[in-house]
C-alpha cells in the first residue's frame, strides 16, 4: 500500500540521518568512541565528591615567594566549578621559619637544587609559605565559602609535605584520609598548585587511599623543574589517576 510504503520511507529515512548524526559526531571527536562517551557524559560531583584546593596561596602567586607561572590563572576556574561540590577541602603549604626544605637552611646550597633528607631526596626551595605571614595566606579572591576543612601541611620542621594526606618521610598521615573517609567521600577532584609537586603528590596517595581520583589539568599550573611535570603526569597516569579539563564537569 502506497500510505505504507511512504512510512516505510519514512521510517528508512529517519535511520539514516540517525547514522549520519552518529557519523558526524564520530568524525568530530577525531574517530574516537571514547572522544563520543565523554563529549555526552559529563561528570556530576555527588555527596560522595570531594574538591581539593591545593595550595592557591600568596606564595605561590606571581609576586609570592615561590611564584608558579600563571599560578593566579587557578583561581577563575576553581571558583567557577566550587559551586558545584557539596565538599571541599583547602590546603595551605605551612612551613616553620627555617624549615628543612628551604635552600637557606643549608648552608652552600641554593633555591632549586637538591639535598639528601633523612627520608630520601629533596627539592630545595627559597624561603616559602612561612607560618603566619601573608605570603601564606590564601590568595584572596578564592571564594569558597562552604569550604569544610582547610588542612596545612609541612609544618614539622625537618620533614616537607607536598602531599595533603602523607608527609615526605611517607608515614606521617596527615588525617586527611580518615577524614574523607569518614565523610563517605569515594572520589576527588584535585585543582590548585602546584600540577607537579603538590596536586601530583596528593593525587597519587588518593589512589594509595583507594579514592577514584581526577585532576582538573585547566584549574592546575606548574613549576616545572628539570621535566617534572612530565614526569609527574607520567607518574599518575600509572597510579590509574584520569586527567580532565574543568569542562568535563557537570558545572
Ligand atoms: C609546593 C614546592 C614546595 C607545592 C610546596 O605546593 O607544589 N611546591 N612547597
Ligand atoms: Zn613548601
Amino acid at each position: 500500500m502506497a500510505s505504507n510504503n511512504s512510512s516505510n520511507e519514512v521510517v528508512a529515512h529517519r535511520r539514516d540521518v540517525l547514522r549520519w548524526v552518529a557519523g558526524a559526531a564520530l568524525l568530530a571527536t577525531g574517530g574516537s568512541l571514547t572522544g563520543l562517551a565523554r563529549a555526552a557524559t559529563k561528570l556530576t560531583p555527588d555527596a560522595k565528591s570531594a574538591l581539593i584546593v591545593v595550595d592557591v596561596q600568596n606564595c605561590f602567586m606571581p609576586g609570592g615567594t615561590l611564584p608558579v607561572k600563571e599560578g593566579n590563572d587557578v583561581v577563575g576556574v576553581i571558583n567557577r566549578i566550587a559551586p558545584a561540590f557539596e565538599n571541599v577541602i583547602l590546603t595551605q603549604d605551612w612551613h616553620t621559619p627555617g624549615h628543612a626544605s628551604f635552600a637557606s637552611a643549608h648552608p652552600g646550597k641554593k633555591p632549586f637544587d637538591s639535598t639528601k633528607l633523612s627520608y630520601g631526596n629533596q627539592v630545595l626551595w627559597p624561603d616559602h609559605c612561612v607560618q603566619g605571614t601573608p605570603d601564606a595566606d590564601l590568595q584572596k579572591d578564592l571564594k569558597i565559602p562552604q569550604a569544610q576543612l582547610v588542612i596545612r601541611k609541612g609544618y614539622h620542621k625537618n620533614i616537607d609535605s607536598y602531599s595533603a594526606f602523607y608527609e615526605a618521610d611517607r608515614k606521617t598521615a596527615t588525617g586527611l584520609s580518615a577524614y574523607l573517609k569518614q565523610h563517605q567521600v569515594k572520589r576527588v577532584f584535585l585543582t590548585g598548585l602546584a600540577t607537579d609537586f603538590c596536586v601530583a603528590w596528593t593525587a597519587i596517595d588518593a589512589r594509595r587511599e583507594g579514592f577514584e581520583t581526577y585532576v582538573i589539568e585547566d584549574a592546575t599550573r606548574a613549576i616545572d623543574l628539570n621535566g617534572s611535570l612530565a614526569k609527574a603526569w607520567a607518574d599518575m597516569k600509572a597510579k590509574g589517576v584520569k586527567r580532565i579539563q574543568s569542562t568535563d564537569l557537570a558545572a
